[in-house]
């Protein structure tokens, strides 16, 4: 028997907290010795990816590559982080259904935090460049943001710090057995 990894596929608007949970958690995991390696937009949209826009076909696309390369990764008994708005309900559906076929496990955490809230936080300025009209198919204010029906793992960051975030994460996993 051939052990399997998992992908932990982190969802949620810009600014929601999903690169800071992603890689608090990577952190969390080397330090158990685990094998782990975190997706997200630096090392997919400007290498893999980096042909690839936000409209929504490209957008798409981009999740399908990642759910794609998030199976082989997994498939090497990786613990997979992906950080990516993943917008689209299909489109995670199409990754979820990937890993099914393929026997490993793939846990969906949506990273919940209002509009309101991370408009406030606008880390970037995207969201204000957005409302200006000078960034356009922006998530949440002129793109969709499809928000998961019943995802394995639902953290309110506006509610959960990192370090609570992690945990929760974590103990599931242990609970079910992934890592
Ligand atoms: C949403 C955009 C856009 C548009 C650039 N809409 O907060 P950030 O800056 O650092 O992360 C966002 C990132 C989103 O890329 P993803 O690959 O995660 O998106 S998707 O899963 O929908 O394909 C944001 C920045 O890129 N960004 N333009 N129009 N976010």
């Amino acid at each position: 028997l051939k052990q399997k990894g998992v992908t932990i596929w982190l969802t949620g608007l810009s600014a929601s907290g999903k690169s800071t949970i992603a890689c608090a958690l990577e952190q969390h995991l080397l330090h158990l010795h685990k094998f782990v390696y975190r997706l997200d937009g630096d090392n997919v949209r400007f290498g893999l990816n980096k042909d690839l826009g936000f409209d929504e076909k490209s957008r798409n696309e981009n999740i399908r590559r990642i759910g794609e390369v998030s199976k082989l990764f997994a498939d090497s008994a990786c613990i997979v982080v992906t950080a990516f708005i993943s917008p689209y309900l299909a489109d995670r559906a199409v990754a979820r259904e990937l890993h099914a076929k393929a026997g490993i496990p793939f846990v969906e955490v949506f990273v919940d935090a209002p509009l309101h809230v991370v408009e406030e936080r606008d880390p970037k300025g995207l969201y204000k460049k957005a409302r200006a009209g000078e960034i356009k198919d922006f998530t949440g204010i002129s793109a969709p943001y499809e928000a998961p029906e019943s995802p394995e793992i639902h953290i309110k960051t506006h509610e959960n710090d990192v370090t609570e975030s992690v945990r929760i994460i974590t103990e599931y996993l242990v609970a079910n057995q992934y890592i």
